[in-house]
């Protein structure tokens, strides 16, 4: 294989602090689909995953439980390895940071960073907790300022910690975001400049001496490196970077593509390229951002629980079904809103009735009118040419789509000729030519079309859907040695006089109000334990009657826009349409939501609460929000089709 055939492409290493969910196999089907696509274009392909293991959140999980933090994460990497598998990844490597090939080579990347003069011993300067022994960001403490886990007062204090120098870099990153293709989509790129790189790059605290479950610094013992130094290396360490483990680091490196959502896209665009630029190693070619998948306007999360949990939607739906699915509804850059409803809607309308009614249709009339085996005599007709042309010219589109990671698109280009294929059936009426002996040539021409069709298409989808497209290729009589890239592009493949063989239907259509109703069910049976997991409600408030409840007015607004408070971390000020004109409302949300966050989200206020000024800034109402489990606080989003100053009794 040529040397310059060889396509790397990762994944985040994700956090085995709870069980994955939906969101996380969109990144890993994403990124599976463009390897298995990569690999039938001939390129050597090097798809790694993994898991995150270290920080002190995993200590302190680990200890809640009474156990190891390595017994702890042991458990939830096979939870992960097992939905790969059942979703089939074909990851081709796996890295847990806590391999010792993988710690020994962090530890001799952060002693190669000091050397070189990049990291420096200081001074970390933050608000302590003496009773819980714990260093916190101001960000961080609870809403009267104190420690947010024990709610005691905190202190200003100073704790010895190694620095990153990230300022030598700036002037490059800027270049790199702005000046290159790097960033995908692009625009995200002059917001990280403007909030990041203008405000002055700040050096960046890599080392903590408050918890152990870390890697340690190997001159200075009582320091772990910060967990995202030791994530980030695995692109590399899993190539053999620093290790004698694997030996792929000149074959493999510079990634192709590095794949992450927009929470973690900073790190990646920012901190990532600075640890590359110090170490004076070649940069990643890109970086794809895709957004969240959401569930009622909020990040999908694990603890949702059941109602989006991969193992209970495959089994009722088929992984391929939920592949399909999550990379259909999501563009690059964009957040996607996931229902149950959409999903089966989407299974229904494109997987059923578009692709699995052309391959059912297709296959049940050959076997009608010519006993399963085409004849050899032909006859060209009208519709011909456009669609072979239309067939032929997929090829080039869905790689185009590929290589520019716009999944979605290319989704949507197969699916278009799927509609075409159905609507030459429509057009050329078999059912008319097969009544009509003198016909069957154009009759066996029409339906060989179908079937040529029918091959490039489950050619070009067998990356997005690899379990369902051999037994499409089964029906129309494809032997697996005709599914080939260099045959997607080509019309005319399959041999004249092909046999087919009927067999269950691929995607079966389903009933979507039954089928609610019994998710609604399922998730009903599971939610209470997995809502209230570990939240203890506080206590309720003394009764009140309906007429003090009637004085308060609630009301339906939109975000038009919204920005940070100057000089505040928790408050964000949000201009509304609250349907009477507008006003503005500050909230203390900001340490949970981005402005672009919420802009378009409906939200509910209560709306005759008398004016306020926070940090200078008048608010004109309060937005509703709801504790959660993580201490923070979560917006409550009500549904988007509700009109301005709706009233919510
Ligand atoms: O951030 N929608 O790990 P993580 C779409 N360990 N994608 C989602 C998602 C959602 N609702 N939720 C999670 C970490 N993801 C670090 C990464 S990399 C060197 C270290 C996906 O377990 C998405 O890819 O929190 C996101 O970037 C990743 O999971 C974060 O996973």
């Amino acid at each position: 294989m040529m040397d310059n055939k060889r396509y790397y492409i990762t994944t985040p290493i994700y956090y085995p602090s709870g069980d994955p969910h939906i969101g996380h196999c969109y990144t890993t089907v994403a990124c599976d689909s463009i390897a298995r696509y990569k690999r039938m274009q001939g390129y050597d392909v090097m798809f790694l995953t993994g898991t995150d293991e270290h920080g002190q959140k995993i200590e302190e999980k680990a200890k809640a439980q009474g156990i190891t933090p390595k017994a702890y994460v042991d458990e939830k990497v096979a939870v992960f390895k097992k939905l790969w598998e059942y979703m089939n990844i074909s990851y081709d490597r796996y890295i847990r940071t806590t391999d010792d090939y993988h710690v020994s080579a962090v530890q001799n990347i952060f002693k190669r960073l000091y050397d070189k003069g990049y990291i420096y011993k200081g001074e970390y300067t933050g608000k302590y907790c003496t009773p819980c022994e714990s260093f916190w960001t101001e960000s961080q403490l609870d809403e009267n300022g104190c420690c947010p886990e024990c709610h005691r007062e905190v202190k200003e204090a100073k704790e010895e910690a190694y620095f990153f120098k990230m300022s030598p870099f700036a002037e490059r990153i800027e270049k790199l975001l702005l000046d290159t293709d790097y960033l995908r989509p692009k625009y995200r790129a002059q917001e990280l400049v403007n909030n990041f790189i203008k405000p002055g790059l700040e050096d960046l605290c890599v080392s903590r001496t408050s918890f152990t479950w870390g890697i340690p610094v190997t001159f200075d013992e009582k320091h772990v490196v910060y967990v995202w130094i030791d994530a980030l290396s695995n692109y590399i360490t899993a190539l053999g970077y620093e290790n004698s483990e694997y030996n792929d680091y000149s074959k493999f490196w510079p990634a192709d593509v590095h794949m992450v959502a927009k929470d973690i896209m900073r790190f990646h665009a920012i901190i990532w390229p600075a640890m590359l630029m110090a170490l004076e190693e070649p940069l990643p070619k890109h970086l794809a951002v895709h957004g969240w998948i959401t569930f009622n306007g909020q990040k999908m999360s694990k603890s949702l629980g059941n109602v989006v949990d991969p193992f209970i939607l495959g089994e009722r739906y088929s992984p391929d079904a939920i592949r399909y699915h999550i990379m259909r509804e999501m563009a690059l850059g964009a957040d996607s809103s996931f229902s149950n409803e959409i999903m089966i809607n989407r299974i229904n309308s494109d997987l059923a009735n578009g692709l699995g009614n052309l391959v059912s249709r297709t296959v049940a009339m050959v076997d009608k009118y010519f006993g399963g085996t085409l004849p050899t005599e032909r006859e060209a007709g009208e519709f011909d040419d456009d669609l072979i042309a239309t067939v032929t010219a997929l090829r080039e589109k869905t790689d185009l789509c590929v290589d520019e990671t716009r999944l979605k698109n290319a989704l949507e280009e197969i699916f278009t000729v799927v509609d075409r294929a159905n609507k030459y059936i429509d057009e050329t009426a078999p059912w008319i030519l097969g009544k009509d002996e003198s016909k069957k040539a154009r009759l066996a021409s029409v339906l060989y079309n179908l079937l040529e069709s029918i091959r490039v298409i489950s050619t070009l989808l067998s990356p997005f859907m690899p379990t369902t497209m051999p037994k499409i290729w089964a029906q129309i009589g494809a032997d697996e040695s005709l599914i080939t890239y260099e045959n997607a592009g080509k019309f005319g493949v399959l041999p004249e006089n092909v046999t087919v063989h009927r067999g269950e239907i691929i995607f079966p259509r389903i009933d979507v109000d039954k089928e609610i109703d019994e998710l609604n069910k399922i998730i009903g049976d599971n939610a209470p334990a997995e809502d209230n997991d570990g939240f203890t409600p506080p206590e309720l408030a003394s009764e009140i009657t309906i007429d003090d409840f009637a004085k308060i007015d609630l009301r339906v607004a939109q975000v038009k826009e919204c920005e940070k408070v100057k000089k505040s971390k928790k408050l964000l000020c949000l201009q509304l349409d609250d349907g009477f004109g507008g006003r503005q409302v500050v909230s203390g949300i900001a340490e949970w939501y981005k402005p672009e966050d919420l802009i378009g989200k409906k939200v509910i206020i209560v709306a005759n609460l008398k004016p306020v000024k926070l940090c200078g800034v008048e608010s004109n109402g309060m937005i509703c929000a709801a504790d959660n489990k993580d201490g923070g606080a979560t917006v409550i989003f009500p549904d988007q089709s509700l009109p301005n100053g709706a009233k919510v009794r």
